[in-house]
């Protein structure tokens, strides 16, 4: 519908495009526990990262349609590789996302804490074809210190990045209103950081669309 699309500030052509691009054929590509292991670099790739359980390999599934292409871990901590599934329409350039290692999971051994942290900076700060990083924060949480750590990282790295809000189903809708204009007040001062802030839901589908429509948008303005 065109109100819908006017709302969420994307076109009815960007929503159509967007849904193209997600109805297409992902596959796994490769996990990545070091820096070393990375698939070579081919087309654009959009990373997802966040705090442990905020909800990363849900939202991947959720876009792609796919309920299982990245596992959901009822045990929090348990991605501690780069994992890359590729995808697209036929005819664009193929198109990676990456499930990232979660970070601020305390009850880990530190030894391993520190191998997959230098792991998620390196990656963020060095990959020449990170197209853009979404920053996943669980709507009932807002933002913590270790997101802060990793959007100091990205501003001084000059990456771009947009916040997904995660869980919006959690919330009432003025409570979720408060969280979001919170955020983008916090945003503010963050030179790399997308000023729109997106609520989305995997349970619902929430905001799903909106953010395949974003993707699409993203991978235009590149070529
Ligand atoms: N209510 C709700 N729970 C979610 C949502 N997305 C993920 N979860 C739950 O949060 C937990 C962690 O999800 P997961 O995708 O594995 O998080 P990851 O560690 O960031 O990859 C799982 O128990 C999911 O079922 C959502 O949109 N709404
Ligand atoms: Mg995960």
């Amino acid at each position: 519908m065109k109100r819908a699309a006017d709302l969420s500030g994307f076109s009815a052509a960007e929503i159509e495009a967007g849904r193209r691009l997600f109805a297409g054929d992902w596959q796994f590509v490769a996990a990545a526990p070091a820096l070393t292991a990375l698939p070579p670099m081919a087309g654009p790739e959009i990373a997802f990262a966040g705090r442990s359980n905020v909800g990363k390999s849900s939202l991947i599934n959720a876009l792609t349609g796919r309920r299982a292409l990245a596992r959901t871990a009822a045990t929090p901590g348990r991605t501690q590789e780069l994992i890359f599934f590729a995808g697209g329409e036929g005819g664009h350039d193929r198109v990676a996302l990456v499930d990232m290692p979660g970070y601020g999971y305390a009850a880990a051994p530190r030894a391993k804490v520190a191998a997959w942290t230098a792991l998620i900076y390196d990656y963020l700060r060095g990959r020449a074809t990170l197209a853009r990083v979404y920053l996943l924060i669980d709507a009932r949480r807002g933002l913590m210190p270790a997101d802060d750590e990793i959007m100091a990282t990205l501003d001084q790295a000059a990456v771009s990045y947009q916040v997904v809000l995660t869980k919006s189903d959690a919330l009432a809708a003025a409570a979720l209103e408060e969280r979001s204009a919170s955020l983008r007040q916090q945003l503010a001062k963050r030179p790399a950081a997308y000023p729109m802030v997106l609520a989305t839901s995997a349970e619902t589908a929430a905001g799903i669309t909106e953010l395949r429509a974003a993707i699409h948008r993203l991978l235009r303005e590149r070529r």
